[in-house]
């Protein structure tokens, strides 16, 4: 079982993975029971807590130049369901158009071909830029400029175009879920707007005429988080306040819908499914809004 955690460079995947796997190893209550997905390869757990600890300390990663796998064990109450792998890759490579880049590329693809679900972590940042101005705040309008605008929503159409590709690729359509990065930078009406507007530049994802599920959610790691060359300062907030725990476990959700079968995985798959309460995640079919069921 394959999570690819997709998003261009600087869109805040690793920050992510330390942040959401930290908060996952402690464990999400639900119902009475606790979800929690633990590390089993020890070199990657001590990479994993280095990276968290890093960022406590107020160190921001840096730009990673290796794609890494991890392998975890999802758990329910402590006893071990299935085992499951994420893989962070390197900044840079997706949106790269070098002969190396070209090769790593081929290589996610190959990964997706063992996932039944693609997370794509979209830069919250990027989202912000891409908004008319009319639909900021006055404090953002001031930092958008035409030309900034403009890359802001190639890089978000460009997000499509890798989502075709991995359909194709994959024969079918697969689940998809947007995770709205550095939710912490936007004012509510801002965050909404955005979401509107991947609608919009994803025109194919949300098709009347395309039955694929689409989750989109928003994800933040803290209050008020800035870089000021490398160092971060704000509150980092390691629990499921800023919806880390989402898109990991929609994307084990959508797995496990098509695996199916043994108690403990059905068990899980109801956990997770009491998690998704519609203010943190919709779920869209067709276009259309859609309930999970
Ligand atoms: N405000 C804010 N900034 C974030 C958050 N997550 C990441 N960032 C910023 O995004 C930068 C890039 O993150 P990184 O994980 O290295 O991106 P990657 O290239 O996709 O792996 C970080 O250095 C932070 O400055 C967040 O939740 N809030
Ligand atoms: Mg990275």
């Amino acid at each position: 079982m394959n999570i690819c955690l997709l998003g261009l460079s600087g869109s805040g995947k690793t920050c992510y993975l330390y942040t959401a796997t930290h908060v996952l190893a402690r464990g999400v209550k639900v119902n009475g029971h606790t979800i929690s997905a633990t590390s089993s390869n020890r070199q990657q757990a001590i990479r994993l807590n280095n990276g968290i600890e890093q960022m406590a300390s107020g160190i921001w990663p840096e730009t990673s130049i290796s794609s890494m796998a991890y392998p975890f064990d999802l758990k329910i109450d402590g006893k071990s369901v299935f085992p499951f792998t994420i893989y962070d890759y390197r900044g840079g490579m997706l949106n790269g158009l070098s002969d190396e880049d070209q090769d790593d590329v081929e290589e996610i693809f190959d990964t997706f071909e063992e996932s039944s679900c693609i997370v794509v972590l979209v830069d919250g940042d990027t989202i912000m830029q891409a908004l008319e101005p009319g639909l900021l705040s006055p404090t953002h309008r001031q930092n958008v400029s035409f030309a900034a605008q403009l890359k802001a929503r190639n890089e978000l159409n460009y997000i499509e175009s890798l989502v075709k590709e991995c359909n194709v690729r994959m024969s079918r359509n697969v689940p998809i879920l947007l995770a709205i990065t550095k939710s912490d930078i936007f004012f509510q009406e801002e965050l909404d707007a955005g979401k509107r507007l991947l609608k919009e530049l994803l025109p194919s994802v949300f098709s009347l005429r395309n039955d694929m599920i689409v989750g989109i959610t928003a994800v933040t790691l803290g209050e008020d988080l800035h870089n000021e060359d490398g160092k971060l300062s704000g509150t980092l907030c390691l629990n499921t306040d800023g919806n880390v725990h989402l898109p990991i476990l929609f994307a084990l959700f959508q797995e496990i819908d098509e695996i199916g079968e043994d108690a403990d995985t059905e068990e899980a798959r109801l956990l997770i499914r009491n998690l998704f309460s519609s203010n943190k995640i919709s779920f869209y079919r067709g276009g259309k809004v859609a309930f999970i069921v």
